[in-house]
């Protein structure tokens, strides 16, 4: 799969020749981990602690679409600035480029579930328009009683054909994203 890295932006986005692909989700969720596992290569850096993805990051896949790994949302350790920081980033984020974003993967840790930002994050997206497909994370971490009960919160949100089950660690749903970047 060929992939490059492009560079990592605040506001001065690439210009918007290939349509993007968005991975966001609560901080430590797994979005860099997801962006590595799918392409087949650790080019999204990966982190043990929380918050460290600070920047938009701009990636080129197949000569054909961006994939986009922005900055987690809910560090609880996160001071009160930079969460304006973080949100001041993103509404110019999406604004900005709400027309080219192809689809954008919310990532849910089939452990925690769906919390509070994970809704307002997904009332941001019906605001402005942007089409959005649930990844349930960490599968390989949950047992099939916390995936069923995160499956039916997540269900109140969105229809069974925007949501999939992955496992950055056991490859699981490779092909189903994937499929959804490209097709
Ligand atoms: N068991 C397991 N651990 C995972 C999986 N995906 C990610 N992790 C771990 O979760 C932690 C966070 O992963 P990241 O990919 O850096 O998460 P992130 O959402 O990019 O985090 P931020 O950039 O800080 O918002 C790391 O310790 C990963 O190794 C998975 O599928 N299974
Ligand atoms: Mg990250």
């Amino acid at each position: 799969m060929k992939v490059k890295f492009l560079k990592s932006a605040v506001d001065d986005f690439p210009p918007p020749v290939y349509p993007e692909v968005v991975f966001a989700g609560r901080s430590n969720v797994g979005k860099s981990s997801l962006i590595n596992m799918v392409v087949g290569r650790n080019i999204a850096r990966v982190s043990k602690e929380p918050g460290r993805t600070r920047m938009i990051n701009y990636f080129l896949l197949e000569d054909k679409v961006y994939l986009v790994d922005v900055p987690g949302y809910g560090f609880a350790k996160v001071p009160k600035e930079e969460r304006e920081r973080w949100k001041s980033m993103m509404e110019n984020y999406f604004k900005e480029r709400k027309e080219n974003i192809k689809m954008l993967f919310l990532l849910i840790d089939s452990v925690a579930g769906v919390q509070k930002l994970d809704e307002q994050m997904i009332e941001w997206l019906e605001f402005y328009g942007i089409p959005f497909t649930v990844v349930l994370t960490k599968t390989d971490k949950a047992t099939q009683k916390e995936i069923a009960k995160t499956l039916k919160e997540v269900k109140r949100f969105v229809g069974e054909g925007a949501i999939v089950l992955s496992s950055a660690k056991e490859g699981r749903g490779k092909k189903e994203i994937l499929s959804r970047i490209l097709g």
